[in-house]
């Protein structure tokens, strides 16, 4: 019966609902345009990189040239990967020797925060619980922590749980929809493992830490 008198008049009402309603379309509108409008979608999928044709075709979220990814770092005599495990147990594996490692495929899509996901890829590479295997963890592997080559930018590392490198479907990939990942999607070797953020799925991978995080 007695309401307290207004805090916002009419027209501050009209104004804060119309003035929210264009910042809401300025910052969502650019996802239906290409180049650099498509950027300015701020609060709607604007991806990296356009999916081009072939096994390698589906969504980038960071390119190999965005995230710093040197050609001449990721090459078979340049690139190893690094696992480091029980009591500081350290591999050094290149191309050629995980090749030669027991190899795996697994359908899997990636799903992306930033609000796009992908329909299941074929993935080919070492089961992450094979390599916590070799440096010590020959039973119940431990939690991993993954490095990539990339220096900078909140993607460059992850933390997987146990739970997630004991899955059988949870693999450091070399390939993907039988050919090897292109440079975009992570060559040499990402992570890929079932019912997780894209954001678990480091790229171009040069080092993998396994203990108890
Ligand atoms: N090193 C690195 N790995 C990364 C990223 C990144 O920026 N840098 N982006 C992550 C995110 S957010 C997603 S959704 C997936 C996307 O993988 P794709 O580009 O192969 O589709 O990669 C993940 N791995
Ligand atoms: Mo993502």
């Amino acid at each position: 019966p007695n309401p307290a008198p207004p805090t916002v008049s009419r027209r501050g009402a009209l104004w804060f609902v119309g003035s929210g309603s264009l910042l809401l379309f300025v910052t969502t509108a650019g996802q239906n345009f290409d180049g650099v409008l498509r950027r300015t979608a701020l609060l709607a999928p604007h991806g990296g990189g356009e999916p081009a044709s072939g096994p390698g075709g589906f969504q980038i979220n960071k390119t190999a040239a965005y995230a710093g990814i040197d050609p001449g770092e990721t090459s078979e005599e340049a690139w190893r990967l690094v696992v480091v495990g029980r009591a500081g147990r350290t591999v050094r594996l290149g191309r050629a020797e995980l090749l030669r490692l027991p190899l795996h495929s697994s359908a899997l899509p990636i799903a992306c925060v930033e609000g796009w996901s992908t329909s299941d890829q074929w993935w080919r590479g070492v089961r992450l619980r094979d390599l916590a295997a070799l440096v010590g963890y020959e039973d119940a592997p431990p939690d991993v922590f993954v490095e990539s080559l990339q220096r900078h930018g909140a993607f460059r590392r992850a933390a997987l749980r146990a739970n997630q490198v004991a899955d059988p479907r949870s693999l450091l990939a070399l390939f993907v929809n039988g050919e090897d990942l292109s440079p975009d999607h992570g060559y040499p070797a990402r992570v890929i493992v079932p019912a997780a953020p894209g954001v678990l799925n480091t790229k171009w991978v040069a080092r993998l830490t396994f203990g108890d995080l």
